[in-house]
């Protein structure tokens, strides 16, 4: 067997945990009251997901639950963030609570709790109930209020239990992907409904950051944001003020004002007709943490003919890339860190990292992804190495536990440290999850 390699030493009490989101492992799509999502529609249009699949059943995680925690309580994880299907708890997005649902997760959160992992709640990682949808969906500024109400109901029911809140998952990458460029849910290709969208969901956030400390006072509240370099492709003036653009876009839109009060002057023109008075003071609530996903530097081109003149590079001929095409540059997220950590000076906690391969169960029953051990030791090791240029890094989580419906890119892309088999549903640790459990146990030693 090869040499593995070891993580450098991270700080005392350094929470490692794994992400997960609903739609992407739950499956149950149509059980027990839940309501359809914009993704169930998605999913079932022709030519949307790369395989054609959806995520009906994806993991079926919600009947698997048990065995996926015994998984997490055997890596010897301190904390798993998993996000709430809004549509299961509340069929049609506002009004009557689905009981039977809210029981899914209370189920799901005593568990952790019995297994001595804390639960850390996303309230919406992309999945929007389609009868929201419907009334206009995040263009509509009133969509702000809807999640606010459904923070509330929450934080009222599983407060007592989650210290941990995280209002959105990745708000640039679905305000982005879902309204812009069309190619994740609701698939709406139109540069000013992204832009609406955005507002609303900046509202959304400030609003239900005041739900959940009006509720739970000592909660611990953050937001989640995927911060990446966006590097020009070339060096002409057109590719750098796109690249620019796209930064301030996909990297301040969010964080700048939910935590410095403002939109970046870049940004300013695209909301000025949508602000009103009093909104930048609901947006920006005091937050605990940044929760940072990061992957890989994005590469952007000019192209006239896509939104906002935005178009969607390459990596540089011959870089390292993973099989989704997605540079490994660990330099990069080390910088990232530094940066966002001296910009809002909040604790940062990396919700996300990890990298999908095609890793199959071999004839002796293992998962060889020697491929994501060296990304994901090089990555943890940028993340030691930011620590040690002052960057106050809390916690380091994976994406992802197990295997999952990767969006439009169905179920081709394995992000997981345990393989699932879609067919039987059984799960299979890779050599990466055995490789992980060992550093993580050596490291608290
Ligand atoms: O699978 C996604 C996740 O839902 C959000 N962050 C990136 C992951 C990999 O693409």
């Amino acid at each position: 067997m090869a040499k593995r390699p070891h993580i450098p030493k991270l700080p005392k009490g350094f929470i490692w945990g794994a992400s997960t989101a609903a739609a992407q492992i739950e499956g149950a799509a149509a059980e027990d009251g839940r309501g359809p999502s914009i993704w169930d529609a998605f999913a079932a249009t022709p030519g949307r997901i790369k395989d054609g699949s959806t995520g009906a059943v994806a993991c079926d995680h919600y009947h698997r639950y048990k065995e996926d925690v015994a998984l997490m309580k055997r890596l010897g994880l301190d904390a798993y963030r998993f996000s709430v299907s809004w549509s299961r708890v509340l069929p049609d997005g506002t009004g009557a609570a689905n009981e039977k649902g809210l029981g899914f997760y209370d189920r799901l959160i005593d568990e952790l709790l019995g297994k001595k992992i804390e639960p850390w709640l996303c309230l919406y990682h992309w999945d929007l109930p389609l009868a929201l949808d419907r009334r206009g969906g995040w263009p509509n500024r009133d969509c702000a209020a809807w999640f606010a109400d459904y923070a509330a109901l929450m934080v009222r029911r599983f407060g007592d239990r989650v210290a941990r809140w995280v209002t959105f998952n990745e708000p640039g990458v679905f305000t982005i992907a879902g309204y812009a460029s069309g190619l994740h849910a609701p698939g709406v290709s139109d540069f000013s409904a992204m832009i609406a969208a955005q507002h609303t969901v900046n509202l959304a956030h400030g609003a239900a950051v005041e739900a959940i400390r009006a509720g739970a006072p000592k909660a611990v509240v953050g937001v989640v944001c995927n911060q990446q370099p966006a590097r020009p492709q070339t060096a002409s003036e057109e590719d750098k003020a796109a690249a620019g653009l796209f930064d301030l876009i996909w990297n301040r839109t969010f964080a700048d004002p939910m935590i410095l009060g403002d939109y970046p002057d870049g940004l300013k023109p695209f909301f000025a007709a949508l602000l009103r008075d009093g909104d930048l003071e609901h947006i920006n609530r005091p937050l605990d943490f940044l929760g940072l996903n990061h992957y890989s530097p994005t590469y952007i081109k000019h192209d006239p003919a896509a939104p906002g003149g935005i178009g969607l590079g390459k990596p540089p001929e011959g870089a390292p890339v993973t099989m989704m095409g997605w540079e490994i540059a660990p330099k990069a997220f080390a910088q990232t860190l530094i940066q966002e950590h001296a910009r809002y000076k909040l604790p940062i906690v990396v919700t996300e990292n990890g990298m999908a391969d095609r890793a199959e169960v071999g004839p002796d029953g293992t998962v060889a992804d020697d491929d994501r051990i060296d990304y994901l030791a090089k990555y943890i090791g940028a993340v030691a190495s930011a620590v040690e240029s002052g960057a106050r890094i809390d916690g380091y989580f994976v994406w992802s536990l197990i295997d999952n419906f990767e969006w439009a890119e169905g179920f081709e892309p394995r992000f997981g440290l345990v393989h699932v088999d879609y067919a039987t549903q059984k799960r299979t640790p890779k050599d990466s999850y055995y490789w992980l459990g060992d550093e993580i146990a050596r490291l608290r030693k």
